[in-house]
């Protein structure tokens, strides 16, 4: 029975002469941290020269959970200026908002059909965001992936850049496209995940058993990218470490191997190389240069935010420009998709 098909999980690239194209999307749920810029928009601008890019500001996605109308608007405007301070390259990449292309939500519907109800399921995503509450949270949450699916396969994505907690989703999208396909013949790009061993995985400075997540009620969990200085310093100081006193990259220990791998990625570095570094010097001095470190790393992407915040011309028309592009290559793979299922058309 055609629901019952699974992919096999071939990850060998595909040969292709023209550059791959690439799909990200972040939410705009506030509090942008440092493990969506390590894990996430640090590696898109690193290769926004390598790829095709496009990358969706997924607002359909963040009324997956309670927002206002207000908070929406604000958080939306803060993450663009935010991906733009960072070092995307809006000449270079596609940047838009996700319901600025209807033809999203009209994928998602479709391919709802292709998703099985036990799928969705078994998303830790979801088991995570429900908190066990899944008689009320929004049946929007629960097909989240599917939403995610249509935000990818809309491009044609070869590859898709995320944070290892994506990776469920990115494989569920290849088993949806895979499905649709043997249902109605060629038609979707299966596409890749694209982690990096690097910051795929940022944790919270007070549980290392936790990722870094803005939905943290404690705010000195994590390093929100409008900290000031001291706060960063202060944030770095009070995070939990192992018991010890050497900088040792140890599974035993990770609490500290987390702040090393921040600090190696920071600055280019090894985790061995770190280690060395620090040898015999203790915790307070190894905290102290990982505060200065992300200061000096934040503090121009803040300098720059401050700049496009005086002048929301400049994102307005960004966002315009992007919506153009991705409307325009949508409505033609939504084309396709109507007529491949036989819908409409009259
Ligand atoms: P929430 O805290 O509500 O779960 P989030 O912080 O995970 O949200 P998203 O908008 O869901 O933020 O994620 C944006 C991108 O940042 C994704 O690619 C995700 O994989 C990445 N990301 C999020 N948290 C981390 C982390 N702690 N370490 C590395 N990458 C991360
Ligand atoms: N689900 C992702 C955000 C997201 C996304 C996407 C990522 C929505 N659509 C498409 C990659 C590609 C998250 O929670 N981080």
């Amino acid at each position: 029975m055609a629901t019952q098909q699974q992919l096999p999980r071939v990850e060998s690239a595909p040969q292709t002469d023209r550059k791959l194209r690439v799909l990200s999307g972040i939410q705009p749920s506030g509090n942008f941290h440092l493990g969506n810029y390590l894990g996430a928009i640090r590696n898109w601008v690193n290769q926004q020269e390598m790829y095709d890019n496009s990358f969706c500001i997924v607002d359909l996605h963040a009324l997956s959970l309670a927002t206002t109308r207000d908070s929406l608007r604000a958080n939306i405007r803060n993450l663009a200026n935010t991906i733009v301070a960072a070092g995307v390259d809006p000449d270079a990449c596609t940047l838009f908002v996700q319901s600025d292309v209807a033809e999203h939500s009209e994928l998602c519907w479709v391919l709802q059909s292709v998703t099985q109800f036990g799928e969705l399921r078994r998303m830790t995503q979801f088991k995570d965001k429900s908190g066990g509450q899944d008689e009320s949270v929004s049946a929007a949450l629960f097909t989240y992936p599917v939403l995610q699916a249509a935000d990818i396969l809309l491009y044609d994505a070869d590859l898709v850049p995320v944070g290892e907690d994506q990776k469920q989703h990115i494989e569920l999208t290849r088993d949806v496209a895979y499905r649709f396909n043997q249902r109605y013949g060629e038609t979707f790009v299966l596409p890749r995940p694209d982690i990096k061993p690097d910051g795929a995985r940022i944790m919270s400075l007070d549980d290392p058993a936790k990722k870094m997540s803005k939905s943290s009620p404690n705010p000195n969990s994590y390093i929100a990218l409008g900290d000031k200085p001291d706060e960063i310093r202060r944030k770095i100081k009070r995070a939990v470490t192992d018991s010890g006193t050497e900088i040792v990259v140890d599974p035993g220990k990770p609490a500290l191997t987390n702040l090393i791998s921040i600090y190696s990625i920071l600055n280019e570095m090894t985790p061995e190389a770190v280690q060395e570094q620090f040898a015999g010097r203790g915790y307070g001095a190894f905290k102290s240069e990982l505060g200065e470190s992300i200061v000096t790393a934040i503090e121009p992407i803040q300098q720059r935010l401050l700049e496009l915040d005086a002048s929301p011309e400049i994102i307005d028309g960004v966002l315009r420009s992007g919506a153009g592009k991705a409307r325009a290559y949508a409505s033609g793979t939504m084309t396709r998709v109507r007529e491949r299922a036989g819908l409409g058309g009259y």
